[in-house]
């Protein structure tokens, strides 16, 4: 884990927080879908989005992190599902947060018109989802940052800057590139997010492969860190309500 900034969540707490953490990631179950923002749940839980360009690996990492085959179906029609399944994570009795896998983009044989609602869900999304902690940005770790990627940034980047949305970025795919290919991968991506760093901003960048299972323990802490208040620190002091989405 690379934080950008001094302010970011870097896993720590050895054997015992790694554990709970994937324990935590574990429990993720499906709660709803919905094709349009105002059928989404109103929602006082901690909201983590995962997105990211189709085929970035964005189904993989979730259902790795759940440690379920199929908590996040793997589209037949790619880039068809406009769709935002929620998954409920925590204790059942009493959930802490709200995983959200997002539309994918950028395939290339969708049709304008569903590129332009696309384009209104994800930026009103992120602007205005009112208990949205964190997104989660899958991006393949060899071809970096594309176009739709950056105007995806570009839209949640005025909440990133006051530190009310945390943002991660997983470089995917990371068991394809060698050491070299990796560092560079790295390295080009912390330039791209450099330009979100403010004070307040809490941005992370790392590899992440499912398959060899690099980065996931810390993935699954810096997410659980996102949502769940250690006893005795009380409710982090955030800025107001945004209007609700
Ligand atoms: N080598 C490798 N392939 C991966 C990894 N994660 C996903 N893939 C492959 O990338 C393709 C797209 O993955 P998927 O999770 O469906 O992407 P999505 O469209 O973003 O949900 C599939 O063929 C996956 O098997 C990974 O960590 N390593
Ligand atoms: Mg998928």
């Amino acid at each position: 884990m690379l934080p950008m900034t001094s302010d970011a969540t870097a896993p720590q707490g050895g054997a015992h927080a790694t554990r709970a953490a994937l324990a935590w990631a574990h429990t993720a179950r499906f709660l709803t879908t919905a094709s349009q923002l105002d059928q989404l749940p109103g929602n006082d839980l901690a909201e983590i989005a995962f997105v990211g360009r189709s085929n970035a690996g964005k189904s993989t990492a979730i259902n790795t992190l759940a440690q379920q085959r199929q908590l996040a179906f793997a589209s037949k029609t790619p880039g068809r599902t406009q769709h935002i399944n929620l998954f409920e994570v925590g204790p059942r009795e009493a959930p802490d947060a709200v995983w959200a896998d997002l539309p994918g983009y950028g395939y290339a044989a969708v049709e304008r018109a569903a590129k332009l609602r696309w384009q209104k869900v994800m930026a009103d999304y992120l602007a205005l989802r009112r208990n949205l902690a964190g997104v989660v940005q899958m991006v393949d770790s060899r071809h970096g940052f594309t176009a739709l990627d950056r105007q995806l940034l570009e839209w949640v980047a005025p909440r990133v800057a006051t530190g009310e949305v945390r943002l991660l970025v997983l470089l995917t795919k990371a068991d394809k590139l060698n050491r070299k290919e990796a560092a560079a991968s790295l390295r080009t991506a912390q330039e791209v997010l450099a330009e979100l760093a403010t004070e307040q901003a809490d941005v992370g960048v790392t590899l992440f492969s499912a398959l060899k299972r690099q980065g996931v323990e810390d993935v699954a802490q810096v997410l659980q860190s996102w949502c769940v208040v250690p006893p005795g620190e009380g409710p982090a002091a955030g800025p107001a309500d945004p209007p609700a989405a």
